[in-house]
């Protein structure tokens, strides 16, 4: 790169990207301190032109939440209740539950997003029941659940190690794992924000028997709160680790502390400036990663537009607003929900291609050609 003014480890780094070759965490560190917006902006514009042309990939989804009530006390979570105030929060049976996979009966969505809190009696018992139901009532639907918080918890209690816990989870229908429960893994730091759930070593060790078994998974990161940059890179270089040893990893997806009413309420939150250079940053160190994702409904959705200038290609889905953890958070995004034609047309309204997608990135449709009315539009 030929820039007589910039400075010579960014100039460095920049040709390493343009050759393709790996940066090392030494180099993350300095992008984080040195890069300032337009220069990461066009480097990750640049991978992700060179991954995925225009496209930006999208799904049609909905989650379920089985509970908030959690034995954990997470100090960023703004959504659990403890079970000794249980009746402040919401515990769903498995009638309850397949009745709100019964209302997308006949409707065109390919995944059930299952996550929550960690709640002393739903066990691995009940997980395993509910996704049989799921399936045995529509099996198309790829069922993408549990974070190994609640995993270790449901193993540990069962008395089933990693590797038959999940086989159980498999075969009772589970497809894939979401990437929560990360959190930034240096314990200096996870000890200070969620000491009492599982480990890194525990959560890598979930995924990595969630890959053995032949399933994808994603991973998270919980920035903008008390980590310093070089946690984060830390915290990508494991994931860098895992993803060159079984390639189960689809998708990285940065996560915004978001800081209303929880008991980290007094730490700010990151500007638009710093979620940018995150997520461009994410792109250029996470070189075996295929997608970034930007998640709409806790970043809102003008910052979401702007992220794919920023290496993002996936924004997630059309959600129908059945997630709660990050509008208590206080996301802008008080009741995510967009509908098809909204998603696809604030995907081509930053200048990007919009393709739905199901959960494995196997292409469903390219909306790039098409038009959308104004009555699609507003509903
Ligand atoms: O692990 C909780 C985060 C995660 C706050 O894999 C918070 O496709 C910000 O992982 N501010 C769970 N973040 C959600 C999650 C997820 C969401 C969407 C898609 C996928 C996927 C995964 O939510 C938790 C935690 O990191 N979180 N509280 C907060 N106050
Ligand atoms: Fe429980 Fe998850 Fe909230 Fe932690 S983030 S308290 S594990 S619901």
């Amino acid at each position: 790169m030929s820039a007589p003014t910039l400075d010579k480890d960014l100039k460095r780094i920049a040709d390493k990207v343009l050759n393709r070759e790996r940066l090392t965490q030494e180099e993350g560190v300095t992008l984080f301190e040195k890069g300032e917006i337009g220069y990461l902006g066009a480097l990750a514009n640049h991978v992700r032109e060179r991954l995925h042309g225009n496209k930006t990939y999208f799904n049609r989804n909905f989650h379920i939440e089985p509970t908030n009530v959690c034995v954990f006390t997470c100090k960023f979570c703004s959504y659990s209740r403890l079970y000794k105030n249980r009746e402040e929060g919401w515990e769903l049976s498995i009638d309850e539950m397949l009745d709100i996979v019964k209302k997308y009966d006949g409707q065109p969505v390919t995944e059930v997003h299952i996550v929550g809190g960690v709640h002393p009696k739903m066990n691995l018992d009940f997980f395993t029941e509910l996704m049989r139901k799921i399936k045995a009532h529509r099996p198309d639907l790829h069922i993408k659940g549990f974070t190994p918080v609640e995993l270790d918890y449901m193993f540990r209690k069962a008395k089933v190690s990693v590797e038959e816990g999940m086989r159980m989870m498999k075969e009772a229908g589970l497809q894939s794992l979401p990437g929560g429960g990360a959190e930034i893994f240096h314990p200096d730091i996870r000890n200070q924000i969620c000491h009492d759930k599982v480990d890194a070593e525990g959560w890598l060790a979930i995924h990595r028997a969630a890959h053995g078994l032949g399933m994808v998974t994603n991973a998270t990161m919980l920035y903008g709160h008390i980590e310093q940059f070089w946690h984060r890179v830390d915290h990508m270089e494991r994931l860098r680790q895992l993803q060159d040893e079984t390639h189960g990893f689809n998708t990285f997806i940065p996560l915004k502390f978001r800081n209303k009413d929880n008991d980290m309420a007094h730490v700010p939150e990151s500007t638009i400036v710093e979620d940018l250079r995150m997520y461009a940053i994410a792109r250029l160190y996470m070189d075996n990663f295929q997608h970034l994702k930007a998640y709409w409904p806790m970043l809102g959705r003008n910052s979401a537009q702007l992220t794919l200038s920023f290496g993002v290609n996936d924004l997630d889905g059309t959600i129908d607003d059945t997630t709660k953890i990050y509008s208590m958070a206080g996301s802008e995004e008080q009741s995510p929900s967009m509908n098809t034609a909204q998603l696809a047309m604030l995907i081509k309204q930053a200048g990007r291609a919009p393709v739905e997608r199901d959960t494995v990135y196997n292409e469903v449709k390219d909306y790039s050609e098409v038009e959308f009315t104004e009555e699609e539009l507003l509903n």
